[in-house]
Formats: structure tokens, C-alpha cells, sequence
């Protein structure tokens, strides 16, 4: 088996992947410590042109290399903050009103992709099979052909595949599609994103889509020839019940507990991004107090939103819309001992966060879009099953597909939310531990190692190319 090589846009220091910093990174390490490897990206600093062609930084871990590179203050400006994250990811999130387009940064993005994959290439080696990550990497495997690679090439995208309507939106959509058919294997979240890829190839680049014996598709399109699948990525839900169980008894528990004096606790933890639909579900628990005044002073709402991409102007305008939101509801509601919303724009602890959702009686996750939410899934693992918190969930997370024990919502209704918390609030625990074993069951039947190993077991089964050039 050859070794793997993952490329992603940022990479998990070692430290990282020991444990608590994220479920991903641990997953991911996971399957590089098995096979040997490489994992390759931006190290996160921006840095001047000699050090970002002096690299990759190699660090060593047992049979894991990780290569990282800075990027200059130019590409970091195109191809991250630009291209990236103010073009991709609210198109890919269907916010085409907060999307711009610049043709520089898109040219940026491209160079940024190409650089990358020259830097790679000297670390590569025949057998190596390469797993490429998300939306900032599109055109990542056409540059490694450009330079004749022909190894095996996977993409997994986190993040949503719009309907083409909505893709057409960006001015060269046909090229990232391309980009994409360059690609052995597609993963995509759930199979509403798959149906969209697959929707575009047909009627916007006369493609074609077949179904293997197995289950999986083949597509045809720009004179190339690849697979796709839905992969739905999922946590360790035993490690987490474990940890949070662990946790329980830790002082910000107790300080949390004691701080509440008996009062419900809805928690929601999400990166401060307006995908996320932060603002509509302040207003959906505003209309629970407004609506059952038998709440007010009985049901808190705990909000951590550790800010992410503040550089970025779209996200300093959600930041002010929630702090003015949190303002308003807290100046209406608030009593000389009583705050309903607790909104803590800071990151914390994951087993921390854990803790946290084992505490409550509501996860609130209602995201506007999302390509699955692992929020969800880790809310549900942490739950204590002898008096489980009910998950209320939007239907637009790729989460709502298997978790069938949640609560769905629509987060564009701001009543519908406000009647299922209303229902979670009062829900028997029969109930509740039903709707609990539901969700463990689903989180267990496809856990983290599950994506992981069915992607890169398939992507493994793939015909090796014959010429980089497709
Ligand atoms: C993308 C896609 C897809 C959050 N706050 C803190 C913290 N977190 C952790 C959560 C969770 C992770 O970050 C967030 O994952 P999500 O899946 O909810 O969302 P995105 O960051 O948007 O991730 C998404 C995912 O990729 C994976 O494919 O599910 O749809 O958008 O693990 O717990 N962790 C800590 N402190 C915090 O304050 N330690």
C-alpha cells in the first residue's frame, strides 16, 4: 500500500492531533499514521517572498511528515481572504449577495494552487496516493497533472455543492468545474451536493453520469473520466461521551450550573460565520420569551462564536448584526439576576465545549447552510443517554440527513424554531432517550473512521493513470 498524502489549506500542527484540538485533524492523522505520509498546506503565517519559497518546513512525527509553507502577504490577500472566502464560500453557502468577484483574486487563487503543488511535488513518490481538502484547493490536482503527476488524486469537499443555478454566479464556473473533473474520486457531503455536481456536468458541459455496480457514479465531462461519491463526515462518538462524562465534574460545570440557579440551558457553538444563521435564532428564542412568558427567567441561552476570518468584511458585519441582536433581546428580557442570552465570543476547550452540551437541555444548531455540522454530531455523542438534551436541527445541515432523533427546523422560521424549543423544553425523558438512541446509533453506524477509510478505499480503487496530462 503506498503511503497517503493530504493537502489541505491549513495543517494541524502535531500537537494538534493528539487529541483535543479538533475531531478532524485527529481522523486525519489517523489514517496518516496508518499508511506513512505527508500532510501538506499553509502553515497559517503570512511571510515574505524569500521564506515562502524557501519551503516546505518538514517536522517529523513517526512516519508522518508535516510540510507547511507561508504565504506571502499578496496571496495570502488573493487566494485566501479573496477567491476563497469572499467569492467560494458564500456562493457555495448560497449567499451570492455577500459575494464579490475580482478577477485578480480568482487569477491569485489559481497561482496560489499551481505554487502549492510545485512545492509538493518534491516530496512526492510514484505510489503515493494524494487526498485534497476543500474549497480553497479546486484546482489543486490540475496543476499536479500539468506537471505530469499520476498518481492517484481525491478531493473531499466540506462545504456544500450549490445547485448550478447558483454556481453560475461565479464568472468562471466552467473552469472550477473542470478544475474538479481532474480530480479520480469526488466526495461530497451529502447526496444533494453530489446530485448538484452531477446536475451541472449534464446540462452545462454536456456531460455524462453513470452508476457503477457498486453503488458509486461515474461522470464524463470535459474529456475526462472520474468517480463520485457521498461520503457524510462524523465524530468518535464514544471518545466524546467519555470526555464530556469525564468533564462533568470540573470547576466551570459547577460555576456554570451554580450560575444558572435551576434555569434550562439551550447551548449553541459555531464559528462566528454567517452561514451558521446566528442572527435568526437569537430572534426565534426572542420569540419564545415573547410568546411563553412562563420562560422568561427560566431558560438561558449560551452562544459561544469564537470569530473567524475577522479580516474579512462580510464577517465584521455579522459580528456587529449579533452583538446588536444580543443587545436588543438581553436590554427587553434581562432582570436585575437574569441575562437570557450569554453570548461569549471566544473559543474554548473542546472537552470543555463538551461538558457543556452534556449540561443542557437543547442543542440549537440552525445553520442557514451547511455541508454537514459536526456541532450536531458532537452535541448528540456528548449527551448523558439516562437524561439525554433534545438536538434541534436545521434542515439545512447535511447533518439533518441522518440524524433523524432531531428536531427539525426551518431557520428562515423564526416560529416554527421557537415551537420546536418550546417542544424540546417539555419533551417526556422517554421521548427524549428515544430520539438519543436514534442519533447514536446513526453517529456510530458512520463514524469519523468510516468517512475516512470508505474514501480512501475507493479512491485506492481507482485505475492509475497512465500520462499526467488529462
Ligand atoms: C466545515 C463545514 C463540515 C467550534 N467552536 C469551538 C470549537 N469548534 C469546533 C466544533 C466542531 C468544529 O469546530 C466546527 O465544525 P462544523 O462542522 O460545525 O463547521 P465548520 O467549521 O464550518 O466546518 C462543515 C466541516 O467542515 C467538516 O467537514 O461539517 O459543514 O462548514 O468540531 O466543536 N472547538 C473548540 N473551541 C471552540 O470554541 N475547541
Amino acid at each position: 500500500m503506498g503511503r497517503l498524502v493530504v493537502v489541505s489549506n491549513r495543517v494541524a500542527t502535531p500537537t494538534e492531533t493528539k487529541g483535543s484540538a479538533g475531531g478532524l485533524a485527529v481522523g486525519v492523522f489517523g489514517a496518516l499514521k496508518d499508511a506513512g505520509g505527508v500532510w501538506f498546506g499553509w502553515s497559517g503565517d503570512v511571510v515574505s517572498e524569500t521564506v515562502a519559497n524557501a519551503g516546505p518546513t518538514l517536522e517529523q512525527d513517526g512516519a508522518v511528515t508535516f510540510a507547511t509553507v507561508g504565504l506571502t502577504r499578496k496571496d495570502y490577500d488573493q487566494y485566501y481572504r479573496g477567491f476563497s472566502n469572499a467569492t467560494l464560500w458564500p456562493v457555495f453557502h448560497y449567499r451570492n449577495d455577500l459575494a464579490r468577484y475580482e478577477r485578480e483574486e480568482y487569477a491569485g487563487y489559481r497561482r496560489v494552487n499551481a505554487w502549492l503543488a510545485h512545492r509538493l511535488i518534491k516530496l512526492l513518490e510514484p505510489d503515493d496516493v494524494i487526498w485534497v481538502h476543500d474549497y480553497h484547493l479546486i484546482p489543486f490536482a490540475e496543476s499536479l497533472r500539468a506537471e505530469g503527476v499520476t498518481n492517484r488524486i481525491g478531493f473531499f469537499l466540506h462545504i456544500p455543492f450549490p445547485a448550478p443555478q447558483i454556481l453560475l454566479n461565479i464568472p468562471p464556473h466552467e473552469e472550477l468545474v473542470k478544475s474538479l473533473c481532474c480530480y479520480d474520486l469526488l466526495g461530497f457531503q451529502t447526496a444533494t451536493d453530489e446530485l448538484a455536481f452531477h446536475d451541472y456536468l449534464v446540462r452545462h458541459a454536456r456531460g455524462r453520469v453513470s452508476t457503477t455496480g457498486d453503488g458509486k457514479s461515474e461522470a464524463e465531462a470535459f474529456g475526462r473520466k472520474l468517480r463520485t461519491g457521498v461520503y457524510r463526515i462524523g465524530v468518535f462518538p464514544d471518545e466524546i461521551a467519555e470526555q464530556a462524562e469525564r468533564y462533568e465534574s470540573r470547576q466551570h460545570v459547577l460555576d456554570l450550573k451554580q450560575s444558572l440557579e435551576g434555569r434550562k440551558l439551550i447551548m449553541s457553538v459555531d464559528r462566528l460565520d454567517y452561514s451558521k444563521g446566528l442572527v435568526e435564532r437569537f430572534r426565534a428564542f426572542e420569540h419564545l420569551l415573547e410568546r411563553s412568558p412562563e420562560w422568561r427567567g427560566n431558560v438561558t441561552l449560551v452562544q459561544i462564536a469564537p470569530p473567524t476570518r475577522s479580516d474579512v468584511a462580510t464577517y465584521q458585519q455579522i459580528r456587529q448584526d449579533l452583538e446588536y441582536e444580543a443587545g436588543r433581546i438581553n436590554g427587553r428580557y434581562s432582570g436585575l439576576d437574569y441575562t437570557p442570552i450569554r453570548y461569549l465570543n471566544q473559543r474554548y476547550d473542546r472537552w470543555k465545549l463538551m461538558s457543556l452540551f452534556r449540561e443542557s437541555q437543547i442543542g440549537f444548531v440552525t445553520p442557514l447552510h451547511d455541508g454537514m455540522n459536526l456541532v450536531a454530531k458532537e452535541y448528540v455523542a456528548a449527551q448523558n443517554p439516562d437524561d439525554p438534551g433534545v438536538l434541534v436541527l436545521s434542515i439545512f445541515a447535511g447533518a439533518a440527513a441522518e440524524l433523524s432523533g432531531a428536531l427539525l427546523v426551518n431557520p428562515h422560521d423564526a416560529v416554527g424554531m421557537c415551537e420546536a424549543l418550546q417542544r424540546a423544553l417539555s419533551m417526556p425523558l422517554e421521548a427524549r432517550q428515544r430520539r438519543h438512541e436514534i442519533n447514536m446509533e446513526a453517529l456510530r453506524k458512520n463514524d469519523l473512521g468510516v468517512w475516512r477509510d470508505t474514501f480512501l478505499h475507493d479512491l485506492r480503487s481507482v485505475p492509475v493513470r497512465k500520462t499526467g496530462r488529462a
